[in-house]
Order: C-alpha cells, then structure tokens, then sequence
C-alpha cells in the first residue's frame, strides 16, 4: 500500500491542493511542517490525531518541521464562532516554552517559532510586501470569515491568514518546505499560503487537511466530561488518558486504531476479526 493510501485508509485525508500531491507523497523527499500557535502550554488528545501525521510522514522518507506560533499566538486565529480574547505577551511566551519542549520531547523533530521572523516585519513592509497579494473578496470567501461577518470579526484576526500564508512562504524561502498539512479546519489559511507563494514566486507547493475526529455521535473526539485530555502529565494523569481510551465507544475502537496507532492495515484487520469472531 502506498503511504497515500495508507493514509485514505486510515481516514486522515479531508482535501488536498492538488492530485500532483499523491505522486509527490508516494516519493518521498518533501520538507513539510505543521502548526500549533500557543493557546496552552501543552497539546491535548485534540492535536494528537493531525501531529502524529508528522511521524508518518517522517517514516515514509518527509522530513518534519514543526511550528509553534509565538507570533501568531499574539493575534489568535478565527473561529467560525466567536472572536478571541488576545493572550498578554507573557503567556504567549510561557505557552511556547511548554509547547516547545513538548512537542520536542515527543516528537523529536525540528521545531521553528514564527515570532523570529514575524517580529522584524514593519507594518508598512507587511502592507507592501504581503497585503498587497490579498484581496479582500479573496479573503472574505473563506468559509470561517464568512461566517463570522455576522457576529462581526476584527481586523487583527481578519488579518491573521496573512501570517501564516507568510510563515508558509517564509518556510518554503528558507527551509525548502513544499507542503503543509493540519485539520480540516485550517484549509483556509494553508490554501492562502499557496496562493501567495504562486503570486510571489511561481513556485508550486502543497497542502493537505485530516478530518476532524468525532465520536459515533459526531461529536469532537477528545475530550472528557467537557475537559480537554492534556499530554501532558502535570495536567492530565497518565491514568485518566489511559482510562478515557479504554473507555472510548467499541463501534469506533476501529477507527481510532488506525487513526492514533501505528498498527499495520494487517494487524487492525486482524484485531477486526477477533472482534467479530467475539462478538
Ligand atoms: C500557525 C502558524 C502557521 C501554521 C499553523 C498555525 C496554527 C494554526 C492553528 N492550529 C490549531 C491550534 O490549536 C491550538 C493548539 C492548542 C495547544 O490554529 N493556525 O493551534 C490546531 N493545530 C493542530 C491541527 C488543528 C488545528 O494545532 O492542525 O486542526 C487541530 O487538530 O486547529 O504557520
């Protein structure tokens, strides 16, 4: 099976850029990363399902690169819902510290901080240089701004796709990154990347999104009694992880194994059948 396959198996494809993108992966060879701006000082259970792409990518010949958004962490992505209280600066800081060295001590992967870069840009060189790529109806078509235009949405996170098309234009500058990948509900900004890097160079890069995680109800996966399941233990006792995946639905233990273990096709089919053998 190729690692595109694979990962359609697995269910960890929502879109992609572009059906170039299947050879692509199938080869190998591609620097990519993921992002994480630091709304907390650790991942949790929610995280986990699109950070474990980057192991799967590393061990089907990518290499990772992984980011924590100090800079973008300042300006707060926008939710479909509501708009975001700003984290003061110190948190920010104490945020990527703990991200840093988790995702770090996990993964073991390099990981960037776009605060470094973003922090030397002026406002009239980031006027110039990148909001001159962004039209407006280009940016209000996006499906969460959208929604957001009637509850109302400020011009600091109407403006936060700008960022990250920036750091995946700065990364692919700078660190030959081709490809982005995140949950589903990063589309829109991984798309505006592209974008920029086709206007500003010519150069052709990629993304592509994994689906959300529900549970049988279609509800969000990973969370307990309303509270998130944190990675890390001063936060969430190894036990209490443990017992929330041990408890998790038996119609979906399936689909879980393929999305959050390493197991083989062969071996979750296997587990497959000793289950229906059981049952
Ligand atoms: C910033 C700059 C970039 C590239 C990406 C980012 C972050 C991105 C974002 N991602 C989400 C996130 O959640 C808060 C983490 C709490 C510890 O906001 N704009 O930071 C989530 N991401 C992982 C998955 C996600 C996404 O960390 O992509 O879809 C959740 O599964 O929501 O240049």
């Amino acid at each position: 099976m190729t690692l595109y396959e694979d990962l359609k198996w697995r269910g960890l494809i929502k879109d992609i850029s572009s059906p170039d993108l299947v050879e692509k992966l199938n080869k190998g060879g591609l620097t990519f990363y993921i992002g994480t701006d630091p709304t907390a000082d650790s991942l949790h259970v929610g995280h986990l399902s699109s950070f474990l792409i980057s192991k799967r990518l590393k061990e089907a010949g990518h290499t990772p690169i992984l980011l924590v958004g100090g800079g973008t962490g300042m300006i707060g992505d926008p939710r479909p819902t509501t708009e975001r209280a700003m984290i003061t600066k110190e948190q920010v800081n104490k945020n990527v510290e703990g991200l840093k060295k988790q995702v770090e001590k996990i993964f073991g992967f390099e990981v960037v901080n776009n605060y470094d870069w973003i922090k030397d840009i002026n406002i009239l060189d980031f006027l110039r240089d990148y909001g001159k790529y962004f039209n407006i109806n280009y940016m209000l078509d996006k499906d969460i701004i959208r929604r957001r235009l009637d509850t109302g949405i400020t011009y600091t996170e109407f403006s936060y796709m700008i960022l990250q098309a920036l750091d995946f234009k700065y990364l692919h500058e700078h660190k030959n990154v081709n490809l982005q990948c995140a949950g589903s509900d990063q589309w829109g900004n991984i798309t505006a990347g592209i974008d920029l890097i086709r206007k500003c160079t010519g150069d052709e890069v990629y993304g592509f999104t994994m689906p959300l995680v529900t549970d049988s109800q279609g509800k969000k996966f990973g969370k307990s009694e309303g509270n998130a399941l944190w990675l890390d233990k001063e936060k969430t006792s190894s036990y209490e992880l443990y017992q929330f995946f041990l408890n998790v639905e038996d119609s979906m233990v399936i689909d879980y194994l393929k999305i959050y273990t390493f197991l083989s096709k062969e071996e979750i089919e296997e587990l497959e059948n000793r289950r229906s053998i059981q049952s």
